[in-house]
């Protein structure tokens, strides 16, 4: 029997790598040295797509494949995937959902803490030797403060389960109030940053979010008030963030996302009210895990039954 021919868009992981391959007749995109004359060539009869939320499938991508029937993504941010243009053609999309929220909300906890606690700028204090000349600058305390959540999805619940072990009020701001929720929902987004010591980003990226963390937000946080980011750049207006922070309008930032990464702006790396990390929210070998099984069995059970596991 043939097997199911999908085009892999670009590395994902040695072991998923090798599970595509022995499952399905896999073209490697990324290894073509014309990439659109092969989707010309070779376009026709590929039935699915396998990708990472970073790359998602470029438009060209998309419209060169007529015979594609499913797309899975390593992730859960659908911000690069034209889910408009999919659902029109019946293509069905699957995201790792369900499996990296532990984790990326843990990452949020630990810039919350960090930037707060100023964990990092200690340990530079320590290493430089500076301990023995003067005692570390006192730090703000983060037990029983003020957290707004801009984003109550599968993530942010999270985030807010983690908060209240450390005795936090949480609000949250989102377009509509979700339903059963404990927590007050904030409709007016400079209203939370005004309100809140820091305030956590956890809200899908895409045109609807872009530049929702504006200049004006950062102004109502403040100079006491903390930003921390674990969704997407494109959230906020990064200029406006940069200096913010260089002017210290604002007390501090945990930032595990950027507008262009792996690119971060360089007025950010002689901050010690920043906290810098490398996209790394789902990034322990556990989650990853997870995530590329549920790669691999998103496609597995659209060929064999037609429909996704854990479709977007
Ligand atoms: C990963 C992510 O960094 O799920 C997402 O949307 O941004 C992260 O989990 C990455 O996309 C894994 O490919």
């Amino acid at each position: 029997m043939s097997r199911h021919r999908i085009l892999q868009l670009c590395p994902l992981s040695p072991v998923l790598d090798r599970s595509l391959s022995e499952c399905f007749e896999v073209q490697a995109w990324w290894t073509q040295d014309d990439p659109a004359a092969f989707l010309v060539a070779a376009g026709a009869g590929i039935g699915g797509i396998a990708t990472s939320a970073q790359l998602g499938v470029p438009g060209a991508v998309l419209d060169a494949l007529p015979d594609l029937k499913v797309i899975s993504s390593r992730g859960v941010g659908m911000d690069k995937i034209d889910l408009d243009s999919a659902r029109a053609r019946g293509i069905a999309v699957a995201g790792s959902f369900g499996t990296l929220d532990d984790c990326v909300a843990d990452l949020a906890m630990s810039l919350v803490l960090d930037v707060m606690r100023q964990v990092s700028a200690a340990d530079r204090y320590v290493r430089a030797g500076r301990w023995t000349q003067a005692r570390f600058p006192l730090t703000t305390r983060v037990s029983g403060k003020r957290l707004g959540l801009v984003g109550l999805g599968q993530i942010g619940q999270v985030i807010a389960r983690r908060a209240g072990g450390f005795d936090m009020e949480i609000r949250y701001h989102s377009r509509r109030p979700v339903a059963d929720c404990a927590f007050m929902h904030e409709p007016d987004l400079q209203a939370l940053a005004r309100w809140c010591d820091v305030l956590v980003v956890a809200v899908s990226g895409g045109a609807g979010t872009r530049g929702l963390i504006s200049a004006e937000v950062l102004e109502a946080l403040g100079p006491q008030g903390y930003l921390v980011n674990i969704a997407r750049g494109s959230v906020i207006d990064e200029t406006a963030l940069v200096s913010a922070l260089v002017e210290r309008r604002i007390a501090g930032a945990g930032l595990d996302v950027f507008a262009d990464e792996p690119n971060v702006p360089q007025a950010l790396l002689s901050l010690d009210n920043v906290v810098l990390a490398p996209h790394m929210g789902s990034g322990t070998h556990e989650t990853r895990k997870a995530m590329e099984d549920l790669v691999l069995a998103n496609l597995q059970h659209f060929f064999e039954a037609g429909t996704v596991l854990t479709p977007a």
